[in-house]
């Protein structure tokens, strides 16, 4: 049974999830969403307030990132009755991939997905848990691109709007959807 968007408030979610302080490198304030997974009711809500806004979308599949999108990912997959992609970290999959590369702070990190994961003109729903850089959302959304998928939305439960990453996600074209809005990925 879907829990209803308005049952409970995303604000309450909001609350679910751990802030810890300079975590994993000093200045780095970390949001930790494992406390919204491990309690049925917020994981709940949180996969339901996707399902209530992709149910009538006409998704044809949804892909995650790796590794907490895939979580989100599959779930919501489930319950809209499509199937299920990963996109996953470099050297990770073991069929035929594309790969695309993205810029981490210090250095460069890549993503790939099966080249058979992604129907050309498939309507494509792309997950993961925050947008900080964007960086790895935009590799995610490249590589969809890549394959002829169509970007119905990009997804994640929390943007940090003290960083250009949503910005950047919004101006290379595709539409992006974050439950929660926040300042403060970086501790002052
Ligand atoms: C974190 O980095 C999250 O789980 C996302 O996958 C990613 C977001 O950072 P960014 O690429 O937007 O900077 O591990």
């Amino acid at each position: 049974m879907l829990v209803h968007p308005e049952a409970m408030s995303v604000g309450a979610l909001a609350d679910k999830i751990r802030k810890i302080e300079n975590w994993p490198q000093k200045g780095i304030l970390f949001h930790d969403i494992t406390p919204v997974l491990q309690s049925a009711e917020y994981f709940r809500l949180l996969v339901d307030l996707l399902v209530y806004r992709y149910m009538d979308q006409k998704i044809d599949i949804v892909a995650g990132l790796d590794a907490r999108g895939f979580i989100i990912g599959a779930a919501l997959a489930y319950q809209l009755n499509v199937g299920f992609v990963p996109i996953r970290k470099k050297g990770k999959l073991p069929f035929e991939t594309v790969s695309q590369s993205y810029a981490l702070e210090y250095g460069e990190a890549a993503v790939e997905i099966h080249t058979d994961a992604v129907k050309l003109g498939s309507r494509v729903l792309l997950v993961d848990d925050l947008i900080a850089t964007g960086g790895t959302m935009l590799a995610g959304l490249e590589l969809i691109r890549k394959l002829g998928g169509e970007i119905v939305e990009a997804a994640a439960i929390l943007e940090f709007t003290d960083l250009q990453g949503g910005k950047n996600i919004r101006a290379s074209g595709a539409p992006l959807f974050t439950l929660l809005q926040n300042e403060g990925c970086m501790k002052g």
